[in-house]
């Protein structure tokens, strides 16, 4: 695995919002995240997230239009609360420590992790931004997204605006059927041509939580599987949005509170560690 990234990588991602890092795994790793997260998301047989029977396909009160969001992809979160594997991959120390390099922030913990598995012909997935669905505002937070299979532009491989991240707000557009949505909130945006990211399996991308991104639909007759995190610059606090959060950690919250629980976000890696 990367433990390490350049002042290169650190200043790409600054500047575009997102970087490629390829082979990120090994091929051995690769054959250890794929196994695990395989396991991992047919023992959830479908159920979206701990503390929630929602299944993948339902409409989980996030995403409006579950019958067309579903096709999509199968979004299975925080695999790594309900699976030891799944648990040691995600809370690496080395992976917190890449995007606390990349974000230019001191600690990391994870907001939520996914699986994103587009099946044969899925829906594309809209251009959208992910911050404004979080529970914290944050303009430094940022996502891994590790190609579990080869992602290419077939399949339904990532596109990113470069450099929109330094335009976009918290407002929640959300992300819905109409590809092209989010640029009626951001005319300027509009002219900015996106970046393709077809990917390698086993290599990943970090983007920017406010860099408008989307995906294709899988043409193909095979699943484009990947595994993501999202990651919470630590310090951040409640804004008052549930997103993913239990009712009964919600009801324990105001705003402004310091999301530091530790069986719901870990600190994964802090600098003063070293
Ligand atoms: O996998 C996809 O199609 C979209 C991924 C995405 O939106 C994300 O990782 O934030
Ligand atoms: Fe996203």
């Amino acid at each position: 695995m990367r433990e390490r990234v350049s002042q290169h990588e650190i200043d790409s991602y600054q500047e575009n919002g997102f970087v490629v890092i390829n082979d990120f795994l090994d091929a051995k790793e690769l054959g250890t995240w794929r196994e695990t997260v395989f396991k991992a998301v047919e023992d959830r047989a479908g159920v979206k997230m701990p503390g929630s029977m929602t299944k993948t396909g339902e409409d989980d009160g996030i995403n409006a239009d579950a019958d067309y969001y579903g096709k999509v992809f199968d979004q299975i979160i925080n695999l790594w609360q309900t699976d030891a594997g799944v648990k040691d991959l995600i809370l690496d120390q080395r992976i917190g420590r890449i995007a606390a390099d990349l974000a230019e922030v001191d600690g990391i913990r994870p907001w939520h992790d996914q699986a994103l598995f587009k099946r044969p012909w899925a829906n594309p997935t809209a251009w959208h931004v992910d911050s404004p669905f979080w529970s914290f505002h944050h303009r430094k937070a940022l996502s891994i997204w590790i190609a579990l299979d080869d992602a290419t532009v077939e399949n339904g491989s990532l596109f990113f605006v470069p450099g929109s991240h330094k335009h976009t707000t918290f407002e929640n557009y959300g992300i819905g059927k109409n590809m092209d949505a989010i640029f009626d909130h951001y005319p300027n945006l509009k002219t900015v041509n996106p970046v393709s990211a077809p990917l390698k399996a086993g290599s990943c991308t970090f983007h920017n939580g406010l860099c408008i991104h989307g995906a294709g639909p899988n043409m193909t007759a095979r699943p484009r599987r990947a595994m993501t995190c999202a990651f919470m610059p630590d310090g951040s606090t409640f804004n008052g949005i549930k997103n993913i959060l239990t009712e009964d950690y919600v009801k324990t919250l105001k705003i402004g509170d310091m999301l530091n629980n530790e069986g719901q976000n870990p600190l994964i890696y802090h600098r003063t560690q070293e």
